[in-house]
């Protein structure tokens, strides 16, 4: 089935300038863009978009991390987007990610880890309305 699901090129990757090749893994694997937007995220952008996590001893950290610099916002579409595109990712923790995956190449540690994936059909009906909600998305 056709899906949509948001994902995030964290600050870390934009900084090492991976935003080229972290795009291609997911369009090599039959997802496409019809949705990107860099922008540097406020801090309190980011404690609503992680408000499931607010409280927990990793929030202010991530939460500092994710509005230190830009982040590339993409909607992607293809079939089983959502699940597809954190297979990709790979493990949150890095050291757990399978080799060859975006995170064992690209993280600095589990909070630095490069990209964020919508992690369900309702987390990506909220992840896109909440980046891509006014200016809407441009399917093909
Ligand atoms: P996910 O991004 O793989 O879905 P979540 O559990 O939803 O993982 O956590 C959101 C983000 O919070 C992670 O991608 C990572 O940046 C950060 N994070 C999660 N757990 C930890 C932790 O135990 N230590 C440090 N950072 C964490
Ligand atoms: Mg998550």
């Amino acid at each position: 089935m056709s899906e949509t699901t948001l994902v995030m090129i964290k600050p870390n990757a934009v900084a090492k300038d991976a935003i080229g090749r972290i795009i291609d893994r997911f369009e090599s694997a039959g997802l496409w863009v019809v949705g990107a937007r860099l922008e540097r995220l406020s801090a309190e952008r980011c404690r609503a978009f992680y408000a499931e996590h607010d409280g927990k001893p990793f929030f202010e950290g991530l939460v500092s991390f994710m509005s230190s610099g830009p982040t590339l916002l993409l909607a992607l579409e293809g079939e089983d987007a959502i699940a597809r595109a954190r297979e990709l990712m790979g493990d949150t923790n890095p050291e757990k990610a399978a080799p060859g995956t975006i995170r064992a190449n690209f993280a600095d540690s589990m909070t630095e880890n490069a990209v964020h994936g919508s992690d369900s059909p309702a987390s990506a009906r909220r992840e896109l309305a909440f980046y891509f909600g006014e200016n809407g998305l441009c399917p093909r």
